[in-house]
């Protein structure tokens, strides 16, 4: 038996599923998920000592790797000074500036512990400032588990066939619109039906929670002129997108500017940070200064502000996107070539250094085409990869992340591997 299945059958009894965040527990590629005991570089050692390279990467945070030195000694010595005041410190103003100065839309920023109390505090404000009630999201897009978000979800809530939860009562859910991603037709019909009604429209610039999908051309500039018209606050959800494809996250490489960002996973390097961030005239509104609530003990934690500044520091290294974009580039084309030399049925998303591998299908830019998808082709993918040493999303659903340390050589031997696992599951 291994360590990783003793250890998962004792988490079962105190943890409800055996883990601490759905996805994780495997379910939809079956077996016991891996207990992780350290990581180093671009690679993961299991509980029972094997070890894998590593495409999950904490599902985002790890743009740098595991334990990279610079952040690693950083914490060492931030640790020293304790690990949390309830207080400000310099530190944050440093993070904080750090983000103003390189996303284009934000002039203030409030930091958060997770993604989630960033998109809520997201919508308040923008309920606060429209004194409107609705909100608009995409299906498929996850902007976390608060109530007014869980209804057409993402992420583990789509691979569990639960995108609406259950515990959200309804007159929370009536209040949440969802349009198609990629359709502003969708987004239109709702702001005639109701044009002084909905406070915000979230989107994530880049979908990473339905598995990858890219905006078409036109739907980002289509939304910011829709929500224009319609004075609604327009929400970019970059939890994965900030610092992920640029150092301005998608919102610079598309050229929009958004009212609110929500910013987390690279921002907090692996800690536990989260951010919200735009205009000064909206963000001014939060209290102590305007009448939106906000807060949290552990908000601005100087761990987690000294992992965030450390890794902000190394991405702004001359090179870092433009490596990224390269090595990305090469395992979409190193897997389509895979794709088509096995006879396979599947399609490649990319941009920059995330991907994804859909099955069963030609092409997908919306929840529609994402949940046509083979599952079961990719749960069996899935398993052929973790046989062969490499650690991937458990989840069609969700996206692969390339880190700083992953190499030329490391993108060659996981195209070799895929290569080897399709040939095998044609048999
Ligand atoms: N919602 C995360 C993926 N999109 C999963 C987080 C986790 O399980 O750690």
């Amino acid at each position: 038996m291994s360590t990783s299945h003793k250890l998962f059958l004792e988490a079962q009894q105190y943890i409800p599923g055996g883990v601490n965040s759905p996805v994780r527990a495997w379910r939809a590629v079956g077996g016991d998920p891996l207990f992780i005991q350290r990581g180093r570089g671009c690679r993961v050692i299991d509980a029972d000592g094997r070890e894998y390279l590593d495409y999950v990467g904490s599902w985002g945070p790890l743009i740098a790797g595991h334990a990279h030195p610079q952040i690693v000694r950083a914490l060492e010595e931030s640790l020293k000074r304790g690990t949390s005041f309830g207080a400000p410190t310099a530190k944050e103003i440093e993070l904080a500036k750090m983000i103003v100065a390189a996303v284009p839309s934000i002039e203030k920023v409030r930091l958060t512990s997770s993604g989630t109390e960033a998109t809520m505090t997201a919508l308040r404000l923008a309920r606060g400032y429209t004194k409107r009630t609705k909100i608009l999201k995409f299906a498929g897009c996850y902007h976390g588990h608060s109530d007014a978000l869980l209804v057409r979800a993402g992420s583990g809530a789509l691979t569990f066939s639960q995108p609406d939860s259950q515990g959200v009562p309804e007159a929370f859910a009536s209040q949440t619109l969802v349009a198609d991603y990629n359709n502003l037709a969708s987004v239109e019909a709702y702001c005639k039906a109701d044009p002084t009604g909905i406070a915000a429209v979230i989107v994530e610039p880049i979908a990473g929670n339905m598995g990858l999908i890219l905006p078409k051309p036109e739907f980002l500039s289509g939304l910011r002129k829709i929500t224009q018209e319609y004075g609604i606050v327009l929400i970019f959800d970059e939890v994965i997108s900030g610092f992920r494809v640029g150092l301005g996250g998608a919102q610079a490489l598309y050229n929009i500017t958004p009212d609110l960002t929500c910013l987390g996973k690279i921002v907090g390097g692996g800690m536990p940070l989260a951010a919200v961030g735009g205009k000064r005239e909206i963000m001014d509104m939060l209290a102590p200064l305007g009448p939106v609530y906000q807060a949290g003990t552990l908000s601005g934690n100087p761990l987690a502000v000294t992992a965030g500044v450390e890794t902000l520091k190394l991405v702004s290294a001359p090179g870092t996107y433009h490596r990224l974009n390269e090595l990305g580039a090469m395992m979409a084309e190193g897997l389509r070539v895979a794709v088509k030399d096995t006879g396979t049925l599947a399609c490649v998303n990319q941009i920059g250094s995330m991907f994804t591998l859909f099955f069963g299908v030609e092409q997908v830019d919306d929840y529609a085409t994402a949940t046509q998808s083979d599952t079961q082709l990719f749960a069996r993918f899935f398993q052929g990869m973790i046989a062969r040493g490499f650690y991937l999303p458990p989840s069609q659903f969700e996206t692969c992340f390339i880190s700083l340390v992953h190499g030329e050589a490391e993108v060659r031997e996981t195209v070799a591997a895929a290569k080897d696992v399709l040939k095998n599951l044609r048999l």
